[in-house]
């Protein structure tokens, strides 16, 4: 039977330890889209080598990442998990949509500039093109919603960009997407440097709290967090720390910020970190003992990749075959 709900795609790169910032921002918001929506979630590991990276942790992470998705609720009955490589379908259409898209559109993305700060020994063509890579992870699948925090925000609108420049061209070939920002935790911030989003690939390890760290050491990680001369619990601009801590124990704990301005009114920085280590800790851990559990079974990860890829290349190859009639490609 033809599956008519709408689909929600996204996907995390293998490209480091997953932080919390992918957590709240991300892939904690994945699971409530699985009733409603036909779902792609993704593990992009093609995306990842547009740095560089170690083959042997590229692969032991893609498994891990694919574990941490069942782990946070993702039911490979009822959604569809897969890695990007295993579908070279986004590949193909990569390069199809490169040819639809402006090198002036692509300069302007701000993800690209950063990146390019950070490696500037290996500026290569595959960083300047990811955006692209991206569009095509999206609209392969029809894709109606993409959940993602608000660094992504402008990739996928560049996707809607190339999809509207394809369609008046070619017309009716791609659904328009939509992203979805989570109304909170949408940009967890660095711990140490509270201007920055926090990233799974910073180096500074005091930085970045992981899905994975254990119960001290997240507690550890909150209480070094940078915060201000003040001592006042408030969510300010010009508090961008302690704003910070506030978003996330919301976040962990599902208190609103006048609830929590409200419960650490008079009390310091001390203990209001440690009420946020705990919260973080606590949520954490059933997700810490579910992956253990999966990631231990590496025929039942093999297994879902497997059944993911065929599901997922079942669908992108619809869109793909319309692609390459319609451009005028022979199709035997
Ligand atoms: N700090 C963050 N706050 C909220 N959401 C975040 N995301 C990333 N960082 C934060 C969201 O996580 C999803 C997966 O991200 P990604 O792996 O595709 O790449 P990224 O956005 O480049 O994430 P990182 O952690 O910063 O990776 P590196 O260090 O490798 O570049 C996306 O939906 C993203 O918005």
């Amino acid at each position: 039977m033809l599956d008519e709900r709408k689909v929600s795609f996204s996907g995390v790169q293998p490209s480091g330890n997953l932080t919390i910032g992918n957590y709240l921002g991300a892939i904690k918001n994945f699971p409530e889209f699985t009733e409603k929506y036909k779902c792609f979630y993704c593990v992009v590991d093609e995306h990842a080598i547009t740095v560089r990276q170690n083959p042997a942790e590229l692969r032991r992470r893609t498994y891990e990442t694919l574990a941490l998705y069942i782990a946070c609720g993702l039911d490979p009955e009822k959604n569809t998990l897969y890695v990007q490589s295993h579908v070279p379908a986004h590949a193909e259409l990569s390069w199809i949509l490169n040819c639809y898209t402006m090198f002036g559109e692509l300069s302007r993305m701000t993800q690209f500039k950063d990146k390019s700060a950070k490696h500037a020994d290996n500026i290569n063509a595959g960083l300047f093109t990811y955006p692209v890579l991206m569009a095509s992870d999206i609209l392969l699948y029809q894709t109606d919603v993409v959940p993602i925090g608000i660094d992504q925000k402008q990739h996928v609108e560049l996707t809607r960009n190339i999809a509207e420049r394809f369609n008046q061209v070619f017309p009716d070939t791609f659904t328009i997407p939509e992203p979805i920002i989570p109304a909170a935790g949408a940009k967890i911030m660095s711990l140490q440097e509270p201007d920055k989003k926090m990233s799974k690939s910073d180096e500074n390890e005091n930085a970045v709290v992981r899905i994975l760290d254990d119960r001290d050491t997240i507690i550890r990680k909150f209480k070094r967090a940078v915060t201000d001369s003040e001592s006042e619990i408030r969510m300010s601009d010009d508090k961008p720390g302690v704003s910070n801590l506030i978003t996330i124990y919301s976040c962990f704990t599902g208190k609103t910020v006048s609830e929590i301005e409200k419960e650490f009114e008079g009390r310091g920085y001390g203990e209001f970190k440690l009420a946020v280590g705990e919260a973080c800790a606590n949520r954490l851990a059933p997700v810490q003992e579910e992956y253990r559990r999966i990631l231990a079974d590496k025929a039942y990860l093999e297994s879902v990749m497997k059944k993911g890829a065929e599901e997922a290349a079942y669908y992108a190859r619809k869109t793909l075959s319309k692609v390459r009639r319609k451009i005028g490609f022979v199709n035997l």
